[in-house]
């Protein structure tokens, strides 16, 4: 039987995408990079530091450790500048609901992001509350496809790997919920997340019903 749903966050309950992108590409540019919003699809899921890797992989660069570390500190401030003024508006469609039906039938829930920003997303969009567990980028060694964000979210819970469904956006984070045992619904286009057990839009798609079916196929 399903116990407990593990939700990725930046895709799938919010989209800070858009303001990961305004704060990388502000800082490509001072770099003398042109970073565009087709490059910003390779950064969904990745670690803030993986992420100016790929950045200087794009524009052909290589930094030092210290400055790539200093970068990365300066992105986030910038970054952080728009986090503070999100609000609950900017919850994606249908995750409020399905939430709050999952909290209704006793399923627990858990967060398993990369973002070292998690709890104060969650925070600033009022969805904090429905979290028993938040699993993120502080937390973890490994990052997506490995499965220990997710694996770690199930341990803190109290339930099996099998006993969990994963909801994620990005197709690591969906291989790390397969390499985790996990059920995983993927959010967003069937042809990128092809390893998920379904695929949906968005959330208003989901129900407690066609969770528990999962279990059946
Ligand atoms: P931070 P998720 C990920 O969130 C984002 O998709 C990814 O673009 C970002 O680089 C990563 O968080 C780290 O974020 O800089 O806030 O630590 O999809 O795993 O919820
Ligand atoms: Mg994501």
């Amino acid at each position: 039987p399903i116990k407990a749903c593990l939700f990725d966050l930046d895709g799938v309950l919010v989209d800070t995408a858009v303001y990961h992108f305004k704060a990388w590409r502000q800082l490509a540019q001072s770099l003398g990079i042109d970073f565009t919003e087709h490059d910003n699809e390779r950064l969904k899921g990745v670690s803030r530091v993986r992420s100016l890797e790929i950045i200087l992989e794009i524009g052909g660069k290589t930094l030092p450790q210290e400055q790539i570390l200093a970068l990365c500190e300066q992105k986030n401030s910038e970054y952080l500048l728009d986090v503070a003024k999100m609000t609950p508006e900017e919850i994606l469609p249908g995750v409020v609901d399905f939430l709050q039906a999952l909290k209704a039938e006793g399923l627990k829930i858990a967060l398993g992001s990369a973002s070292k920003n998690a709890q104060l997303i969650l925070e600033r969009t009022q969805l904090l509350p429905y979290f028993e567990a938040i699993i993120d980028g502080r937390h973890v060694v490994n990052g997506k496809p490995d499965p220990e964000v997710f694996l770690k979210g199930a341990e803190a819970l109290g339930v099996l790997p099998e006993e969990c469904v994963v909801f994620e956006d990005a197709l690591a984070g969906v291989e790390a919920a397969k390499n985790g045992g996990m059920l995983c619904v993927g959010v967003g286009q069937p042809e990128v997340l092809t390893l998920a057990d379904i695929v949906v839009k968005d959330l208003t798609e989901m129900s407690v019903e066609r969770l528990h079916s999962l279990a059946q196929k």
